[in-house]
C-alpha cells in the first residue's frame, strides 16, 4: 500500500530532520507536515498545513483533506517548559494525543508513530542500565504526561487496534534544529558555545550522566521501527532506546580534543539538575534490538566530530 503521512508539530527538533527522511523515502508529495507556526523553510514541492493539535475541528479537517496511513504525533512540551507551564504541558501532551487517537479511530487511520521519552522514569527507578520493566515514579508534569500517553497507547492499541508505535527518546543531540525547553539540552548548547565562545557554563554538574543518541540514529531508529512488521511490535507502551550515555565532564573532554582552548564552567544551581538527577544514568533498550534490530552508530567520539564540522559552516 501506498504510504501517505501526516506530522504534527514538525517543526520542532525531531519533527524537522524526520520530516526530511520522511520525504526522502515516500517522496514528497506522500508527507503533510504541520505545526502552529510556519517553518523558517519550505521547499517548492513540501506540502505544510497550520494546525493545533488541540484544535480537533481543525485536526480532523487536515486528516480529511489528505487521508494519510500513519500519523506522526511530535506536538509537545518538553520537561523544563513544562515545569513552568504544568497545565499546558498536560494539555498539550495528553489531550493532544488523545485528539489523535480519537481522529484516527473515527477515520480509520491504522498507524501511529508518538514519541515517549526517559522523562517517563522517576527517583525510584533503577539508575544504571534502566529496564523496559520496572518502577515508573516520574516526578515532571512531562514525564507524568509521557507515563500516561504510554498507558494511553497501549490501551488503543488492545481495545481498538491502533498500530501505535513509540520509543522513548533520550537527550537528542543534532545541529541542523535547536531543541527547546528539555533538560538534556546542555549536550547540543556546549557545541555551540565551544566554537562561538570557546567556553561553556554547565547548568548540568560534571557527573550528571543521562541516556543521549545522535539524530542520524533517532531518524533512522524511528523509521525502522514503524517499517518493523507488526508480529515484531511486542511493545505497545514505548520501548527503551539509547545511543550512548555521558557526563558533561566526559563531552567536556572529547571537545577538547578538536579544540584544545575550549573551558568548561558549572552553575552553583539550576532546576534542571533536579530534573536530571530523577532520570536514569543509562537505558537497557534490549527489547527494541531484539525486536526490530535497534543498533546505534554513534558514539561520543563521531557525534563530536559531526557536530563541530556542521556546526562550524552552519553557525
Ligand atoms: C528533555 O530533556 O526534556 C527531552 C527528553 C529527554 O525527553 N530531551
Amino acid at each position: 500500500m501506498k504510504e501517505r503521512i501526516v506530522m504534527i508539530g514538525a517543526n520542532g527538533q525531531i519533527g524537522s530532520e524526520l520530516a526530511s527522511a520522511l520525504r526522502y523515502k515516500f517522496g514528497a508529495e506522500n508527507v503533510i507536515t504541520s505545526d502552529i507556526r510556519e517553518p523558517s523553510v519550505l521547499k517548492d514541492d513540501e506540502i505544510f498545513e497550520i494546525v493545533n493539535v488541540l484544535d480537533k475541528p481543525a485536526l480532523k479537517s487536515l486528516l480529511e483533506k489528505h487521508q494519510p496511513t500513519q500519523i506522526y504525533l511530535l506536538a509537545a512540551m518538553l520537561s523544563a517548559t513544562g515545569e513552568k507551564y504544568p497545565q499546558k504541558a498536560w494539555d498539550l501532551n495528553i489531550n493532544g494525543l488523545l485528539n489523535v487517537l480519537d481522529l484516527a479511530l473515527e477515520l480509520g487511520i491504522k498507524k501511529i508513530f508518538w514519541p515517549s521519552s526517559i522523562a517517563v522514569f522517576g527517583p525510584h527507578s533503577p539508575k544504571q542500565n534502566t529496564d523496559q520493566y520496572c518502577v515508573m515514579d516520574p516526578v515532571t508534569i512531562y514525564g507524568v504526561s509521557k507515563l500516561a500517553g504510554e498507558r494511553l497507547c497501549e490501551y488503543y492499541h488492545h481495545k481498538y487496534d491502533l498500530d501505535i508505535r513509540s520509543v522513548r527518546y533520550p537527550g537528542i543531540i543534532s545541529w541542523k534544529t535547536a531543541p527547546g525547553g528539555g533538560t538534556t539540552d546542555y549536550a547540543i548548547d556546549i557545541y555551540i558555545e565551544a566554537l562561538k565562545h570557546g567556553k561553556y557554563t554547565c547548568f548540568l554538574s560534571a557527573d550528571t550522566a543521562l541516556p543521549m543518541l545522535y539524530m542520524e540514529d533517532a531518524v533512522g531508529g524511528t523509521i525502522e521501527l514503524m517499517d518493523a512488521p507488526i508480529e515484531q511490535i511486542s511493545i505497545r507502551s514505548s520501548y527503551n532506546l539509547e545511543g550512548l550515555s555521558f557526563t558533561p565532564a566526559e563531552i567536556a573532554k572529547e571537545i577538547k580534543k578538536i579544540l584544545p582552548n575550549f573551558e568548561m564552567s558549572y552553575v552553583d544551581y539550576d532546576p534542571r539538575q533536579a530534573i536530571a538527577d530523577t532520570w536514569p544514568a543509562s537505558i537497557n533498550d534490549s527489547y527494541a534490538r531484539t525486536d526490530w534490530g535497534w543498533k546505534p552508530k554513534f558514539d561520543l567520539e563521531s557525534i563530536t566530530e559531526d557536530m563541530i564540522a556542521n556546526l562550524k559552516t552552519n553557525i
